[in-house]
């Protein structure tokens, strides 16, 4: 293991399955070599090609690597993913909730090791890394109960001697894909209630996350998931993603769900909706953030704050139009300066208290240095921030050697307004765009008039402005003097318009996405009795009413 410093998770991995690569590995070359999990076993793809998971935090820290699968390993995955179908949907709920609810246990016992490898292998801070990991065991405690419920209905016939009945029935073989922006989150958001609900799994790793999507698949099976149930492919979006996209036009898959950018997600709209094969797209977001004058500015900053810059503004849910109000305006954003300018940026593993760390990737950080250049194409007047973080540009927050990793300055640009790209454009990193509101009904006018439909949130102190918002507003979720991040696993996930279409992630309202309604009658009766037309006519009587008699 010459090279590579393991962590206890990387040990308790190894254990589970990786190999050593060389004996003598070059300096920065990854000395193990992970493995696709197809039907239980360790697999290879067949043409041996890999790739690197590397810390993006310290981009010498290169973890393991990872087969770049091919269309032969996703189609094993999708064969195994069948054959194991018929007796896992056949397993009671309440069984299949059992293995989910130790899933959440094993999580529990494994969560330091977790947190600090998911920290290692896409950058976010530890506190952030214990949240997300806390929300996948938060997914697992909420289903392993709903294995106990997910509840049919007795429906009265309008026939004697006749039953009705509705049951959830599972769907089939779901192609999960995720990005890497919340590796432990998001996957579980899916996988544990398509399991839960009888369906079996290939899941595709963001290619950020490998490690970290193999720890958790391997936790998935010592929990006692029988094999195949849940198949595991690495590789890119290009390559093993698109080979499961594919084989939906194939008719090999009966559900997609997938969270990623507005432009994959409306391709696999496409195919998804040429084959009537159900979908979950969870897309992309340019969040509104309302500010008005009644609003307590001291909370309202700290929201503001943590919504654009907290996981470097790489979750779906940051922060993207910053919507002041004109009177609050230079105060609100002197207080919000103040903050920005002390932001403390670095490696959490190595530096405590830093709000962010690194990019989630190589390739994360050179997207967002190219899409901020659209907000000084535009005009936009930059206030702060000035790029990639590097020993001779650096802020004073920053710790830590800048060019160890990719790390970014916080970025906010002011006067932006409806007309301009920056106004409508994503962009996945730290920078907010500041835009001015003449009133309440300009604001929610703004708030609505990007093309994406995520999260929303607004800082109110009149409760009928806060009513009007949250009725008037085109959005999946809102805050009500909250930030626009921190949904929680058991409320309904997703967004409108741009942002996504279909079912909801977490909460019962999942349930929809991964199951169909059955209904089933029961004849009892002995004959064939015809709906609607062996009906008892019922005769309305003819009655008088003497309205007099009732005065
Ligand atoms: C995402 O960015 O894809 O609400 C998920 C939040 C988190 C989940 C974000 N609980 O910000």
């Amino acid at each position: 293991m010459e090279g590579i410093e393991l962590d206890c998770i990387m040990v308790h991995v190894l254990e589970a399955g990786l190999t050593f690569l060389e004996a003598n590995n070059p300096k920065n070359r990854p000395s193990v070599k992970g493995f696709n999990i197809i039907n239980g076993q360790l697999a290879e793809s067949s043409d041996g090609a890999t790739f690197d998971s590397r810390n993006p935090a310290l981009l010498r820290d290169v973890l393991v690597a990872f087969h770049l699968s091919t269309k032969e390993a996703v189609d094993a995955a999708l064969d195994a993913a069948h054959a194991a179908f018929p007796a896992w949907s056949a397993t009671p709920a309440p069984t299949r909730g059992q293995i989910i609810g130790n899933m959440g246990r094993l999580l529990m016992e494994h969560k330091d090791d977790l947190v600090r490898l998911q920290a290692r292998e896409i950058g976010k801070t530890l506190k952030e890394c214990g949240g997300e990991i806390q929300e996948a065991i938060d997914t697992c405690l909420f289903f392993q109960s709903e294995g106990r419920r997910l509840y049919g209905q007795t429906v009265n016939s309008e026939l004697p001697d006749k039953e009705l009945f509705t049951y959830r029935r599972p769907l089939g073989v779901c192609g999960i894909i995720n990005a890497c922006n919340f590796p432990s989150a998001v996957p579980f958001w899916k996988m544990i209630p398509a399991i839960m609900c009888g369906n079996t799994c290939v899941w595709k790793s963001p290619q950020d996350s490998p490690l970290l999507s193999f720890a958790l698949a391997r936790i998935m099976h010592q929990a006692g998931l029988p094999d195949g149930v849940i198949n595991l492919v690495h590789g890119k979006g290009s390559g093993a993603g698109q080979h499961l996209i594919n084989a939906v036009d194939e008719g090999r898959v009966n559900k997609i769900s997938f969270t990623g950018s507005t432009a994959v997600g409306k391709m696999i709209g496409e195919v998804c909706g040429r084959n009537l094969v159900s979908c979950s797209l969870e897309l992309g977001g340019k969040n509104p953030l309302v500010i008005m004058p009644s609003a307590n500015l001291e909370n309202a900053v700290e929201g503001a704050y943590w919504a654009g810059f907290g996981t470097a503004g790489q979750r779906c849910t940051s922060l993207g139009n910053l919507i002041i109000h004109k009177d609050i305006y230079d105060e609100f954003v002197a207080k919000l300066m103040d903050k920005v300018h002390s932001t403390r940026i670095g490696d959490s593993l190595e530096h405590e208290g830093v709000l962010y760390g690194s990019m989630l990737s190589e390739k994360y950080a050179k997207d967002f240095l190219e899409v901020i250049q659209i907000c000084e194409q535009d005009g936009a007047t930059k206030l702060y921030g000035e790029g990639r973080i590097t020993s001779d540009n650096k802020p004073s927050g920053f710790v830590g050697t800048a060019e160890d990793g990719v790390y970014m300055w916080p970025h906010v640009y002011a006067g932006v307004t409806e007309d301009m790209r920056c106004f409508h454009e994503e962009m996945v990193g730290p920078a907010i765009t500041l835009v001015t509101a003449d009133d309440f009904d300009h604001a929610l006018h703004l708030a609505n008039a990007s093309p994406y439909g995520l999260s929303s949130a607004i800082y109110t102190n009149d409760r009928l402005e806060a009513y009007r918002f949250k009725t008037g507003i085109k959005a999946g979720m809102t805050g009500i003097n909250n930030s626009t991040t921190g949904a929680e696993a058991h409320l309904p996930f997703r967004g409108d318009k741009g942002s996504g279409k279909g079912t909801r992630e977490s909460g019962i309202w999942v349930i929809e996405a991964y199951s169909y309604w059955h209904a089933v009658n029961d004849e009892l009766s002995g004959k064939l009795q015809l709906a609607q037309m062996d009906v008892d006519e019922i005769e309305m009587v003819e009655a008088e009413v003497r309205w007099d008699e009732l005065v």
